[in-house]
């Protein structure tokens, strides 16, 4: 991507923010976490890798948004209806009759224009022959080159029937498409995942006994080697209540998480604020978010400072105080402005307030897509929102008589949007 397509208005006059977006643009990125898949373990019919304007206008996302300007409908109801059909709705509802204002409305315009296609179209019969159209190994080479990705991490999870085939017959693994444990099924709301976890062998029991922790860790320890994880992953409530809840998630985590990253010397990842199903009606797109109690975090990062970890915090209001344990807690990375917050005005605030309190020691942003051609839009935009913050700062570094130039911020840039996590050395 060049600059001038970053900034259709052309350069402003302002060589650091030039440079800035130059650079920006130009950037190399590692996607730290997305819901795509590895295009070789499987296509539409076992949803793994999904693509297309069918999937695309079916992202909760705008469903949540549809539900708003159709109160007749019923979610239970549209759920079952087939996807084409839904697609056309959304469209119909959200991008006919009224302007697309909204961030992914607005993100699927510049997507689809990135593409040749018409973001004015009645329906979506050009869309679609687009998407028959193109060859499934092009269409991921297009959107990578469009996005400017070098790799993006899946959301990997062996008790999910699918996906585990695909792990078990093994597939010629694309180098783009890295690996990432996901461990909420296999932690929350337990006993529910021990079902599972004996159907795989995993000699769990119901209560939280040594042999149910020894053996949770042996999984985590055996899939994250057999899949060539680059982290493990966990979703969590709000409120964690570290040390004194006696909530099951948490003694798994503490017991048989953390010990497993310990062994394996990779970083755990815990993406908290999630009230997972405030509107169960909805499906996916009903999950809420609440304030989490930042205290709590910084108990478990001093009591298990060999262990590194990516935090994303769901609310805008704890940001702040993440910053500040960050700076008190070197095994802290923060990564990403997830969900609700993956948006100009929320980028802007915080990445402001990471760059004036941990300097260049985090991760600005990953995408969360889900669809495959998202990652334009979502990568577009973000680079676009990014660039005022870091213009800002280096033009002040400039003007204070520190040299700034290509090389320096190519450098900081690379180790906080590569593959490094952040510019941090590892644990
Ligand atoms: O838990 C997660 O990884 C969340 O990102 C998702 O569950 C959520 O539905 C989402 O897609 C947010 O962008
Ligand atoms: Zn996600």
């Amino acid at each position: 991507m060049t600059a001038s397509e970053l900034h259709p208005g052309g350069p402003s006059g302002d060589s650091t923010a030039d440079l800035v977006a130059q650079e920006l643009a130009a950037l190399p990125i590692t996607d730290v976490h997305t819901h795509l898949f590895d295009p070789a373990m499987g296509g539409p019919a076992d949803r793994l890798l999904l693509t297309g304007i069918d999937e695309l206008l079916t992202y909760h996302y705008h469903l949540a948004e549809l539900f708003r300007v159709r109160r007749d409908l019923d979610p239970e109801e549209f759920a079952v209806r087939p996807r084409a059909a839904q697609a056309d709705l959304v469209w119909q509802e959200l991008f006919v009759a009224r302007a697309p204002l909204s961030e992914v409305g607005r993100g699927v315009c510049e997507l689809l224009t990135a593409l040749g296609l018409d973001p004015n179209a009645a329906d979506l019969a050009e869309a679609r022959a687009f998407h028959r159209d193109t060859d499934r190994e092009a269409l991921v080479d297009r959107v990578f080159e469009l996005a400017g990705l070098t790799e993006v991490c899946m959301t990997n999870d062996p008790l999910d029937g699918i996906e585990r085939a695909a792990w078990e017959r093994g597939f010629d693994r694309d180098p783009r498409f890295v690996a990432a444990l996901r461990l909420d099924s296999a932690i929350m709301n337990w006993p529910q995942p021990v079902a599972g976890l004996r159907a795989l062998g995993v000699d769990v029991e119901e209560t939280l006994s040594e042999r149910t922790v020894t053996a949770l860790r042996g999984y985590l320890v055996d899939w994250h080697r057999r899949m060539d994880a680059r982290y493990m992953a966990v979703s969590l409530p709000p409120i964690l209540g570290y040390p004194d809840s006696d909530a099951n998630w948490l003694q798994l985590l503490v017991r048989a998480v953390i010990p497993a990253a310990r062994e394996l010397g990779t970083p755990l990842a815990l993406m908290i604020g999630v009230r997972r199903q405030v509107n169960p009606r909805l499906g996916m797109a009903g999950d809420g978010l609440g304030p989490t109690d930042v205290e709590a975090l910084e108990r478990l990062l001093a009591d298990h400072q060999d262990v590194r970890f990516l935090v994303t915090l769901l609310a805008r209001e704890s940001q702040h105080a993440l910053c500040v344990a960050a700076r008190k807690f070197a095994n802290l990375t923060p990564f990403g402005c997830w969900w609700f917050l993956n948006n100009e005005a929320m980028v802007d605030e915080i990445t402001r307030m990471r760059l004036d309190l941990l300097g260049p020691s985090f991760v600005p942003q990953h995408s969360d897509a889900r669809v495959l051609e998202q990652l334009v839009f979502k990568w577009r935009r973000s680079r676009r929102w990014l660039t005022a913050p870091f213009a800002a700062r280096y033009r002040e570094l400039a003007a204070s008589g520190r040299r700034v130039d290509r090389e320096v911020v190519r450098q900081d840039l690379t180790a906080m949007l590569g593959r490094g996590f952040g510019g941090q050395a590892s644990s």
